[in-house]
């Protein structure tokens, strides 16, 4: 007869982190002589966090920049960031140049997103994925804000680059993110005095045979809320781009456009994965 088996047993790593993390907060209780009417209250607030369905937002906001931080210590190439709650996987799969599925009436300038992925030493990398996602000019997230039937995979996108190695991308300028006031990590922050917004940003990752993922976030500049984003140390100075504001009303005649357009230029360079001795 084979044995039972059980997850404890199978997975050490889980019960040494486990227990680790329980002494950390056992000590924090100590330190902080947290109360049993504060222990309810924290409980409480959890059991909210996930009736809301804000697990991942609360998680992602909070922590996970420390664990894109260890995951990505010592790296070579495009610095990396939070890939945020709101990533959706298997978006439309595109071929560069095109444009990102957006509703008849999206509002917002439009904003051509081009750029090279690249080798360290500068090579272009044909045969990458950039995969795409951002939020629309109000700061709504398709699939979460913005229904799927009502706009499925809206502002979304894999993108295969160019035999260059190229990625030319027509979308939208994405507005800056509040974190939705109603729900409780809104209410969190609202007690704590500090506002609950995002400065403007295009999400990516970014794929390729050979390569490390990257997951990383660009920052528009001139964005009121860069400096205090409520993700503490999400926002590198490194991602932080320019957008060009085009007005030339010949040019505009020229593209079918009406209103100014933006455009963003920007290289990525992927880190390669180095062969592990046998
Ligand atoms: C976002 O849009 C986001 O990218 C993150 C990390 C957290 C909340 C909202
Ligand atoms: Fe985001």
């Amino acid at each position: 007869m084979k044995a039972a088996k059980t997850v404890t047993t199978e997975d050490p790593r889980l019960s040494e982190v486990f227990d680790k993390l329980l002494g950390t907060l056992r000590n924090f209780i100590r330190e902080n002589r947290i109360t049993h009417e504060e222990y309810r209250r924290a409980v409480a607030f959890l059991a909210e966090v996930g009736q809301k369905g804000e697990v991942s937002l609360i998680c992602d906001v909070f922590v996970e920049v420390t664990v894109d931080e260890v995951a990505n210590n010592g790296r070579g190439g495009t610095i990396t960031t939070i890939e945020g709650p709101f990533y959706v996987p298997n978006a439309p799969a595109m071929k560069s140049p095109c444009e990102l599925p957006h509703r008849p009436d999206e509002k917002g300038p439009v904003l051509f997103l081009s750029g090279v992925v690249r080798s360290p030493n500068g090579d272009p990398l044909p045969g990458t994925i950039l995969d795409l996602w951002q939020s629309d000019q109000q700061g709504r997230y398709s699939h979460f804000d913005i229904p799927e039937a009502v706009a499925p995979y809206n502002l979304r996108a894999r993108v295969a680059v160019d035999h260059n190695g190229k990625f030319d991308v027509k979308t939208r300028l994405p507005g800056p993110y509040e974190i939705p006031k109603a729900g409780p990590t809104g209410a969190l922050l609202a007690a704590m005095g500090r506002h609950a917004w995002r400065p403007a940003h295009l999400h990516m990752k970014i794929g390729r045979q050979g390569y490390r993922n990257l997951t990383t976030q660009v920052f528009m500049n001139n964005d009121p809320w860069l400096e205090s984003d409520v993700v503490e140390g999400a926002v590198k100075s490194a991602l932080i781009v320019d957008p060009v504001k085009h007005d030339d009303p010949d040019d505009l005649r020229q593209k079918n456009l009406t209103e100014p357009y933006y455009t963003l230029t920007y290289d990525f360079f992927l880190e390669p994965v180095i062969a592990k001795a046998a």
